[in-house]
């Protein structure tokens, strides 16, 4: 049974009452239960054609030839493209979301297993598949560098020979923080303690794989493109720059999709080779990846190799936290993050802790791997940066032999100190920690637990306990030091309410799965009192919603959110206006209250929002200077990110004789600021919950030494089931934020950035007995029977 510490705020929409926030069925859900959502495969289009990938069978090779004239004679082909075919457009290499390159076919090497190098359009997916195996490509194989570590050595082979004056696999370095500073606090501490940590590529395998509908029309030059895009507007804008085709004639639609997790903010070769397909066969080309094809291509996550180090007083003041890490980009940088943050967020790795100095040092290189980098709820790498101050700090509560909820307790940044602007220059809004950690605390029976643990460890029983707080910056983000190629991070947002007082709201985020049909709905129904039920929500098409950003980095809540509440606030303050001509008093002698407005000491003087609406577009005068209808329009830019922040606890017990990791409870408080719908919330966090469970027991795309990708099914790609997962404890606190007009934050990644650090310690505090001190993820069982035997395997 989940537990749920909060007040009850249960209500129910049906009954059509003007209501907002609180728990309320998904209004998407009707659809999807009933298998009536339309994702892109469902899109059929008269005259259809279908498109087919062929790629590279090894991770890094020259391209000698390709002969395509077997696959062009097959039954039903239509096309078969190359690279070189694409090169005499000026189309064979994309920009990427880094400002690097990227092969959308490749034209001289091939740079990791499963990257593109042809595709066929037939009458059908069948032809199409076919097809690719009549392709002869004669590769000439290079050594591949598939560990981060090698590429930076003198004589490894060189990957990006396409671009000029490269001489060696470096991709960028990065660091923030103050060095010198650092360095003086560690000089002066009592305690050092330092640990490699290795966060393993992992990928967000979404339940639908990536695939687009592309739709050119010759005669009106428009293109129409559906595609599983977490991010419509910005990709338009991308195909503009690239093909260009002037925007007003891209219409790209993203609609119904099974699940994002960062996985679909990239722009893949696959997109634009259906739109190229379309242009060149003048039909209508779907294409849709298979799961193979999403393991091996597509934006993967993580991949980092990191040494955390942290000073420390003897009584557990800390005092520093220093980093240096390797980041393995694969073989093109497609990482998605605002310009200025290569790194993305990593920057917040000083956690939820008032130290004196940090200060981190990067370096990210090409390997012969996919590209990608920022995915799987990841926040722009706040999981990485989570996962290693919550570990280093773990690794400094056993060096001192101190309760590792006790020494966080004594370094929490203090309610007083918000906002704080931390020692890497990130402005905290708000917070109050100590509560959350305690709440969890006691929702898990802390002090209890580790009486128990001790009973068992006297048995050699193997029992652990996890703790992990974390900080998240979410809502990407200000625009004087946020963009993505040059695109500010803001949203539009629109609002229209009809004659009858039903209302549509237009947003540029798009939802993959986390209900913005209903709890979008439910910020303007708090606003302007028209029930949820009636008020559509419509995002996914670049025709029909306002210019914006999209959705990753769970930035929906935290900026189009804003943006919706404060324009449902301007369709009040006209309401208000068109009220105060009704019942003929001035604006000021009006009151507010959820759906009315009445005369100040007179409640049963009124009108509705709905009867406004019906004024504002029908008979009678309004009021001097006030045109028809209700609507408006915003464009909302953040002044700063907000920070959500939670405690985990997690309890593992581990079989001594088969090393299997069984995680018995998990305890999560979240602090979301002011919350839109729980149960919503809690789905969010369950899921999370999940993922953290896969990444830190289960999943891991590895490689062997050829380059050959070892995680390419689901077979071999371990995704969490509901076997492996408890059934979740969730609570939660509400410190809103302040700079947002309701006080909201951002929750869809938290759960994933907070977990995986509370499971490792669980199972790091439950091999206490055999000395252990670290042991990476994914903790299979053969990876925690080498450390119970004292042993590591190289990640
Ligand atoms: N919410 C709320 N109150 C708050 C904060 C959020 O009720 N204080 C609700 C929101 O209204 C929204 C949901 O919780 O319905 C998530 O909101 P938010 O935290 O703003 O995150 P986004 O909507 O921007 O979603 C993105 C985030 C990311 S980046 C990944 S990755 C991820 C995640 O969401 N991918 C998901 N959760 C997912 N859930 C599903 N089902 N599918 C995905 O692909
Ligand atoms: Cu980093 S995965 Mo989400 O931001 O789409």
């Amino acid at each position: 049974m989940t537990t749920v510490h909060e007040r009850v705020d249960t209500f129910h929409d049906n009954d059509q009452k003007p209501v907002g926030y609180g728990r309320m069925l998904r209004k998407e859900d009707p659809r999807f239960l009933r298998g009536r959502g339309r994702y892109v495969d469902d899109v059929q289009l008269p005259g259809m054609l279908h498109l087919a990938i062929l790629r590279a069978p090894v991770a890094h090779a020259r391209i000698v030839s390709i002969d395509t004239s077997a696959a062009e004679a097959s039954p039903g082909v239509r096309a078969v493209v190359t690279g070189a075919m694409l090169a005499q457009q000026g189309l064979a290499w994309m920009p990427t979301l880094s400002n690097d390159v990227q092969a959308v076919l490749a034209t001289d090497k091939v740079r990791f297993q499963g990257q593109e190098v042809a595709f066929v359009v037939a009458d059908d997916r069948y032809a199409a598949r076919d097809a690719l195996e009549l392709i002869d490509v004669e590769y000439d194989v290079l050594d591949p560098v598939i560990d981060a570590r090698r590429a930076l050595e003198p004589d490894a082979p060189l990957i990006r020979d396409d671009l000029e004056g490269k001489a060696n696999n470096h991709c960028f370095d990065w660091e923030t923080g103050d060095e010198a500073a650092t360095e003086a606090v560690f000089a002066r501490a009592d305690v050092v303690v330092s640990q490699d940590l290795v966060y393993p590529r992992v990928h967000p395998a979404p339940m639908e794989t990536c695939g687009a509908v592309a739709d050119f029309d010759a005669v009106d030059g428009k293109l129409r493109l559906w595609s599983t895009t977490q991010a419509p507007h910005a990709h338009r804008t991308l195909y503009a720059i690239v093909a260009g085709i002037p925007e007003h004639k891209i219409q790209v639609i993203s609609p119904d999709i099974g699940g994002g997790f960062g996985n679909k903010v990239p722009i893949y070769p696959g997109y634009v080779c259906a739109i190229v397909a379309s242009i060149v066969t003048g039909k209508p080309v779907k294409w849709m990846e298979d799961r193979s094809e999403n393991l091996i291509s597509t934006g993967f996550a993580r991949d980092y190799i990191m040494r955390g180090e942290i000073a420390a007083t003897r009584d557990g003041r800390i005092l520093g936290i220093r980093t240096n890490v390797l980041a393995d980009h694969g073989a093109f940088n497609g990482t998605a993050a605002p310009v200025k943050y290569p790194a993305g967020f990593f920057g917040v790795f000083t956690g939820s802790y008032d130290i004196e100095a940090a200060y981190c040092r990067m370096t990210a290189v090409y390997t012969n791997k996919a590209p990608g980098g920022v995915a799987y709820a990841c926040s722009f790498r706040i999981t990485e940066a989570v996962y290693l101050v919550e570990r280093i700090v773990d690794c400094l509560a056993d060096e001192l032999g101190m309760d590792p909820a006790e020494l966080r307790l004594k370094n929490f940044i203090q309610p007083e100190q918000f906002p704080y602007t931390t020692k890497t220059g990130w402005v905290y809004d708000s917070g109050n920690y100590e509560p959350t950690m305690r709440l969890a605390m006691d929702m898990a029976g802390y002090a209890e637990l580790r009486r128990e643990q001790e009973e068992k460890r006297a048995r050699g029983e193997l029992m652990g306990i996890g703790i992990a707080f974390f900080t998240e910056a979410v809502g990407a983000g200000p625009r004087k030091n946020m963009d993505i190629l040059g695109l500010g991070m803001a949203d539009g947002c629109e609002l229209r309410v009809h004659p009858t007082g039903k209302a549509v709201v237009r947003l540029s985020v798009q939802s993959q799965g986390q209900g913005h049909e209903t709890t979008f709905a439910q910020i303007v129904a708090e606003e302007i009192g028209i029930p949820p039920s009636d008020i559509e929500v419509l995002h996914g098409d670049t025709d029909n919603t306002p210019f914006g950003l999209g959705t990753y980095g769970s930035r929906s809540t935290p900026v189009s959110g804003a943006a919706a509440a404060l324009v449902a606030r301007k369709v009040r303050d006209k309401a208000r206006i068109i009220a105060s001509g009704m019942l003929e008093v001035s604006v000021a002698d009006l009151e507010w209250e959820k759906g009315a407005f009445h005369v100040k000491g007179d409640p049963g003087t009124s009108v509705t929002i709905q009867d406004i609406a019906m004024r504002a577009h029908g008979a009678g005068d309004l009021p001097e200077g006030i045109e028809g209808g209700l609507e408006a329009q915003i464009c909302y830019n953040p002044s700063n990110l907000t920070y959500p922040h939670g405690a985990y606890i997690c309890v593992v017990d581990i079989d001594p004789g088969t090393a299997q990791v069984k995680v018995r409870r998990f305890i999560a408080v979240d602090d979301c600021g002011t919350r839109i719908n729980p149960m919503i919330i809690e789905g969010q966090v369950h899921g999370g919950l999940t993922d953290g469970v896969g990444m830190a027991l289960m999943e891991m795309i590895a490689f062997d030494e050829d380059g050959n990708c070892l995680g390419a099914s689901l077979m071999d790609y371990l995704i969490p089931t509901s076997l492996e997962v408890p059934d979740w404890e969730t609570g939660f606190t509400v410190t809103p934020s302040p700079h947002h007009p309701i006080g909201a934050k951002g929750v869809g990644e938290s759960a994933t950035v907070g977990s995986p650090p509370a499971i490792v310690n669980a199972v790091v505090d439950a091999l206490k007995p055999f000395g252990v001190r670290h042991a990476d993820m994914p903790l299979t069982p053969s990876r925690v029977w080498d450390a119970m035997r004292g042993q590591a395997r190289p990640p």
